[in-house]
């Protein structure tokens, strides 16, 4: 759906947006404030002093009009909405907290407003090629950084110390920062699905799970591997290493437009339940990434059901975790393609044993 079809299904003249990621992505504007307003073709952007500069440079070869405003950026919405006589106008009812509903409201009690919901969140889901392209490098970013990461890791380091290595590869490279607290569980850890790097120091002989991804130009990468620290993997480490990595590579070989995101997750779940295993894989086996690390669509069970369609962008992360003893996640970032899929993360998943 583009914001003509929009428009024209919510019988709305003009679109408030006020979510900075969703303002990006319309506008390719970068900083942090500002306020877009879509009123038929005409595409407004609205900042002030500190983002003109930045915002000519950025917004105006988007076909945006750059408004500069010095006193509040309502009033200056209202002076927009007034010369074009708006009266049906949507918000992004996701985004728009209570106290900035109150201050529309207050700012322009004539209005009707139409609840847009997730709109802006599922037009993100299908991703251009140049925004594909630019989550192809932030994956290869985290990659290297990885794999010179790995060099370094040996018994007796500190989770925190891996971490704070990968996130200094990720930048160097080009990253500006990691896309979430990096994930770097040790030993009985890794059983912990989300568990940040801490000072626990890791030891021999046990999985060291690392989750972990970067921001480039803006978008994310979201990955993770599972190593074995040792030379002597018990039976049970194998077996569950060896079952996560089919999990992953089955619901991989599935991905195309047309499948559901619930069928998919049910494809991996199904295979770690046979496994006997399925009480222990307790989250979705997925999600979307772009603009943030947790996007639409997740691909759970739980999750609203959505057709998967070209383009759009996918984690699949199955898992099965085992407390007191260890864990594992196997997680690659893949494309949707018509007839299948574009598998972005390049690193291996066959077991390497490091240290
Ligand atoms: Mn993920």
């Amino acid at each position: 759906m583009n914001l003509k079809a929009l428009m024209e299904k919510n019988g709305i003249e003009g679109i408030l947006v006020t979510n900075i990621l969703n303002i990006k992505w319309l506008s390719g504007f970068t900083g942090t404030t500002g306020i877009v307003l879509i009123i038929g073709d005409k595409k407004y952007f609205i900042t002030d002093f500190r983002y003109i500069t930045q915002g000519e440079k950025e917004v105006i070869p988007n076909g945006f009009e750059l408004v500069r405003e010095d006193k509040s950026p309502l009033e200056k919405v209202a002076e927009i909405l007034t010369i074009h006589n708006v009266k049906k106008l949507g918000i992004e009812g996701d985004t728009v907290t209570i106290s900035q509903m109150e201050a529309f409201k207050k700012t322009f009690p004539k209005l009707e407003y139409i609840n847009l919901e997730d709109s802006f969140f599922k037009m993100r889901m299908i991703k251009t090629e140049e925004e594909i392209s630019i989550i192809k490098e932030s994956v290869l970013i985290a990659e290297e950084a990885l794999k010179e990461t790995i060099k370094i890791i040996k018994p007796g380091m500190k989770e925190i110390e891996v971490c704070t290595e990968l996130e200094y590869q990720m930048k160097k490279r080009g990253a500006s920062k990691p896309s979430f607290d990096i994930i770097v569980a040790s030993n009985e850890r890794s059983a912990l699905p989300h568990g940040v790097a801490t000072d626990k120091i890791i030891e021999n002989e046990g999985f060291l799970k690392i989750d972990f991804g970067c921001f480039y130009k803006g978008y994310v990468s979201d990955i993770t591997r599972t190593f074995y620290l040792g030379k002597n993997p018990s039976e049970k480490h194998l077996e569950i290493y060896n079952i996560v990595k089919e999990a992953n590579e089955l619901a991989i070989s599935h991905i195309r437009a047309g499948i559901t995101n619930r069928e998919l997750d049910k494809i991996a779940r199904d295979y770690i339940t046979e496994k006997g295993y399925g009480d222990r894989f307790g989250h979705g086996l997925g999600h979307g990434i772009g603009l943030q690390i947790h996007e639409l669509p997740g691909i759970s069970y739980k999750a609203e059901e959505i057709v998967l369609q070209e383009n759009m962008v996918i984690t699949i992360e199955p898992g099965i975790y085992l407390e007191g003893f260890g864990g594992v996640r196997i997680e690659d970032d893949v494309v949707v393609k018509k007839d299948g899929y574009e598998l972005l993360t390049t690193l291996t998943k066959d077991l390497v044993f490091i240290g």
